[in-house]
């Protein structure tokens, strides 16, 4: 630990936990997007708010930028310390403080892995309904960065409906306690709210309150094929319609068949273009009987090809694995990530614009496409040929990504839906935000974080 300013934090803040084993710059300097090479300064664990604060007192002091760190499960380079930043890991900040049956609140430190607030809520007989496939390693405050979506936000939205209050230091070293819980609160901005998606660039989520809700009714859950990608949104409005909907995704076969190459059974004998995975609420025949109806209405349209419906939990996290397990089983072809949404309204024309565009624009390479079409939310994943280099490739990406952007602005959609803006998406970020908004963030950021210091060069250039 040459560095004289990391003798000088270890005087300011003798406590606290310090990693600089190139081991640990390498596994914390990175995220999944992994196309950055990580050169963090040294990687700082602290284990209170209060070192929090001292930390980011010297870094302001010392001029040091500072990469707040969860999981690190993001797709967008948020998390990526490349120049020489000092990472400031959560990890060890993975508490629950407390929990409020009244309020039907729990209160916990920001480092906590969303799976065990998922625990920790059943524990007291309800839920935190948001949920992802990354729940077992993503953090609570980098699900706050990003405003995290996932694969129920049809029923429940998105994390920002689930934060009642949170703990967060500024690039001043300030703490502030935001909303405190409160429902109603009219007492002018709401500063949560513009920490949510801030992607660690106006302060550090140290502690979060969250809504909790009653817990999940019983659901069964069904697999479709589907012969086209036009029927998609009419099958969508069939099951909408008549059911209570806690899930609607869909995944093309190219996703299937990396799925399954990857280790999942094959859910029918035969090979369909396009798949749905939906759940929905079904405790009594009714629901049954309403989710029978729906499916039968799009097998008479010939919407729907084949279908099955899970008849155990086992059956039903068997075809959950069919969607969930997708980006894992494209991790090794370094794909280029595209999550962009559009108004659900908006969805039938964009989808046939971007078909015919990217089709046009990537003839020969493995484009894989799936997500949350319930919510108008598509992910675009293009495999790097194995022929290819790494600059080649992403150049050609980035210019399909520039049609893509147009095509989002035409049908006022977003660059990001869930995974933030961080580094992957910043030059586009003016498809989606006018020059205006932008520097009205540029004039918010320098308000809480005067010298920079916090995630500089994510989302925008400051
Ligand atoms: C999902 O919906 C995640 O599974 C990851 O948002 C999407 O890998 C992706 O592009
Ligand atoms: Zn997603």
């Amino acid at each position: 630990m040459s560095d004289p300013r990391l003798t000088d934090l270890l005087q300011a803040v003798p406590t606290l936990r310090l990693k600089t084993d190139a081991a640990d710059l390498e596994h914390y300097g990175r995220d999944w997007t992994r196309r950055w090479t990580p050169a963090p300064l040294a990687i700082a664990l602290p284990g209170t708010v209060e070192e929090v604060q001292a930390v980011v007192r010297w870094a302001r002091q010392h001029e040091v930028a500072i990469v707040p760190s969860g999981g690190r499960t993001g797709l967008s380079g948020g998390a990526v310390a490349a120049n020489g930043e000092l990472v400031l890991s959560l990890e060890r900040m993975n508490r629950v403080l407390d929990f409020d049956a009244v309020d039907r609140t729990l209160t916990v430190q920001a480092g906590i892995p969303l799976q065990a607030v998922h625990n920790a809520a059943r524990e007291h007989g309800l839920q935190y309904p948001v949920d992802f496939a990354s729940r077992g390693s993503c953090s609570i405050g980098g699900n706050i960065a990003a405003n995290a979506g996932g694969i129920r936000v049809i029923r429940y939205g998105n994390t920002r409906e689930w934060i009642a209050g949170m703990k967060v230091v500024t690039g001043i070293g300030e703490l502030l306690d935001l909303n405190r819980g409160l429902l109603k609160n009219s007492s002018g901005y709401d500063l949560r709210h513009l920490m949510i998606a801030s992607e660690g660039t106006l302060g550090v989520v140290v502690e979060a309150t969250l809504r909790l809700t009653d817990p999940p009714r019983p659901s069964n859950v069904m697999l479709l094929a589907l012969p086209s990608f036009e029927v998609l949104m009419e099958v969508f409005a069939a099951f909408r319609e008549r059911l209570q909907l806690e899930a609607f995704e869909f995944f093309t076969d190219r996703a299937l068949h990396h799925v399954l190459a990857h280790g999942a059974q094959p859910p029918f004998s035969e090979v369909h273009p396009y798949y749905v995975v939906t759940e929905y609420e079904s405790g009594d025949e009714a629901q049954e009987a309403a989710a029978m109806a729906a499916f039968q209405a799009c097998m008479e349209h010939g919407w729907v090809s084949d279908g099955v419906i899970s008849q155990s939990e086992v059956q039903a996290a068997q075809l959950w694995r069919l969607r969930e397990d997708i980006t894992e089983s494209l991790a090794r072809y370094k794909p280029y990530k595209n999550d962009v949404s559009v108004r659900i309204s908006a969805m039938p024309a964009f989808l046939q614009e971007t078909q015919a565009l990217l089709g046009e624009a990537y003839p020969h390479f493995d484009v894989v496409w799936f997500g949350h079409i319930g919510d108008g939310n598509l992910h675009i994943n293009v495999l790097q040929p194995l022929e290819m280099g790494d600059e080649a490739f992403i150049a050609q990406c980035e210019q399909v990504t520039t049609l893509l952007a147009g095509s989002l602005q035409r049908h006022a959609g977003s660059i990001s839906a869930e995974h933030g803006i961080g580094l992957v998406k910043k030059g586009y970020l003016e498809s989606t935000r006018s020059r205006a908004e932008i520097e009205v963030m540029r004039g918010i950021k320098r308000v809480l974080d005067p010298q920079g210091i916090l995630n500089p060069g994510k989302l925008f250039d400051a």
